[in-house]
């Protein structure tokens, strides 16, 4: 009978170990940091109409759980009808209310659109974040306006320098909006059905605030909404725990060497 030398049980059970050290520190962890399933908070704040919502709103469903955030281009005009809670308030106050450079919800509209009036949310990252750290959200848009581009936003800003980046979400007539969202009562007349966006991709390292936003543009009616759910965080390995793992790895070779010698 031959006796094993190189591959024992014990050999690969080691090899195994050191490979799953090696994946566990390169699979990046994916961290929900704001589901609303229990508020909106901590640093999180809404400015015109806008409510977390936890039963399905005209039938639609949260993304995952049962809380999910609604915002609204509702205001006070008759063809919006009564919103979640308030009225929409001017681009340039939500701005304001935002903490956004001026301008900024304003450059997120489509080419040559002038935004009128809408709702927002914005929400300060728990935790600093470092260099390739991805920040991702699912949202649905939904709108009954058929007639003007209404548009939804994210917009990621860097606490320390005010660097901004922006995603537009969806334009109200150019973004394929296959559905009504399972809208029961007829007050949105298409969306885009629940999104995963791919987020952001940190380049700078700090402190970050995210907002978002659903605005209608040439006039205030016939409203558009956004909603919202899963803010997550994706961060990259640290540099210690690779270096960690690599250690790991070097110490079960090591063993192994002194196993066959
Ligand atoms: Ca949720
Ligand atoms: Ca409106
Ligand atoms: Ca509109």
């Amino acid at each position: 009978m031959t006796k094993m030398r190189n591959h024992s049980p014990q050999t690969g059970f080691h090899l195994a170990l050191a490979i799953l050290g090696l994946t566990l520190a390169s699979t990046a962890p994916a961290v929900v940091v704001q589901d609303f399933e229990t508020g909106i908070g901590p640093n999180g704040f809404i400015f015109g109409d806008a409510a977390r919502i936890t039963s399905p709103y005209a039938g639609i469903a949260a993304f995952a759980g049962s809380g999910q955030l609604m915002l609204t281009s509702f205001g006070s005009n008759a063809s919006d009808g009564g919103g979640v809670n308030g009225n929409a308030v001017t681009a340039v106050s939500l701005n304001t209310s935002l903490g956004l450079p001026v301008g900024t919800v304003q450059a997120a509209a489509p080419a040559g659109q002038v935004a009128i009036e809408g709702s927002g949310y914005s929400f300060t990252l728990p935790t600093s974040l470092n260099v390739g750290d991805v920040v991702s959200f699912s949202y649905n848009f939904l709108t009954a306006d058929g007639l003007h581009q209404d548009y939804a936003f994210a917009v990621l800003l860097n606490t320390a320098t005010q660097a901004t980046t922006i995603i537009r979400l969806a334009n109200a007539l150019t973004t394929p909006l296959p559905g009504n969202g399972g809208d029961a009562t007829s007050r949105f007349s298409a969306s885009t059905n629940y999104l995963t966006s791919s987020g952001f991709t940190i380049g700078t390292a700090g402190n970050y605030q995210i907002s978002f936003g659903v605005i209608d543009v040439v006039n205030n009616q016939l409203g558009s909404a956004l909603l919202l759910d899963n803010i997550t965080v994706t961060s990259v390995p640290e540099p210690s725990t690779l270096a960690l793992a690599g250690l790991g790895a070097l110490g079960v070779a090591g063993f192994l060497r002194r196993r066959k010698a």
